[in-house]
């Protein structure tokens, strides 16, 4: 039987390197013949993607509730899609995804962890989580920073935060913690041997998925 894509994410506070090890990692693999696409959530290619844009770059206003919401569809409205590749043997590596939902809008004023998560239930479960750890002040220094909404170090704090309760980095079961300040070859070195080994464990790749959370 042909074997499912793996669902692979990567986490981390804005400007951590993510998009960087996204693209290094499904072009080693499909350099591989592993055939491999790159996902990124929020989808700003799509209507509801559009008004996040637009949210994000503060040329809108929307209540944080709804926002939240919005971010979740975004997900949920290629779930299908999302499904049907991995179980046609591609492995999606994907740029963010509910773990941020939840990180980021409990980092505000009167959001509980629990409410943030509820609207998720139900999404597959990622394989493998890799996480890139930062120290928050060096993120300023890094290109672009603090153009678009969340990208100011007091929210971002919170937002790591809400990322340790997530993932309980004293367990780590979910995900991998990478130190970010890593040089990027060497991160990718670290991604690809966890990544491929995964692939290559038959044992790991059923058909099924699990489901978050
Ligand atoms: N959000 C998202 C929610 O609130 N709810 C949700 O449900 C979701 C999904 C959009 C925002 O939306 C929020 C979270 C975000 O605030 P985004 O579009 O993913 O998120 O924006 P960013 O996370 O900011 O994505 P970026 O592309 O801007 O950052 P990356 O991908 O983390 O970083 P990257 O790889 O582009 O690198 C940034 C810079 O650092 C350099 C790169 O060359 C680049 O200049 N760099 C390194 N420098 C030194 N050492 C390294 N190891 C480096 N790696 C990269
Ligand atoms: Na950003």
């Amino acid at each position: 039987m042909a074997h499912r894509g793996l669902l692979i994410v990567f986490e981390g506070l804005d400007r951590s390197g993510k998009s960087t090890q996204v693209k290094l990692l499904a072009d080693a693999l499909n350099l591989k013949n592993l055939k491999s696409e790159i996902w990124r959530y929020p989808n700003r290619d799509t209507s509801i993607g559009g008004l996040i844009n637009d949210y994000l770059g503060k040329k809108i206003e929307l209540e944080d509730h709804a926002v939240h919401l919005l971010f979740s569809a975004n997900r949920w409205e290629t779930v299908s899609e999302m499904k049907r590749k991995l179980n046609s043997g591609i492995n999606l590596i994907v740029d963010r995804y509910a773990y941020s939902g939840v990180a980021y809008t409990s980092a505000k004023e009167g959001f509980e962890l629990e409410w943030c998560k509820q609207c998720d239930t139900g999404l597959p479960k990622p394989d493998l989580v890799f996480f890139m750890d930062t120290k928050i002040d060096e993120l300023e220094k890094r290109q672009h920073f603090g153009e678009e909404r969340y990208e100011n170090i007091e929210f971002q704090k919170k937002v790591y935060s809400n990322f340790k309760k997530l993932f309980n980095f004293e367990n780590l079961e979910d995900c991998l913690v990478l130190n970010a300040r890593d040089t990027i070859d060497n991160l990718h070195q670290i991604i690809f041997k966890k990544t491929f080994e995964m692939i290559k464990n038959e044992n790991f790749l059923t058909n099924k998925f699990s489901f978050l959370w």
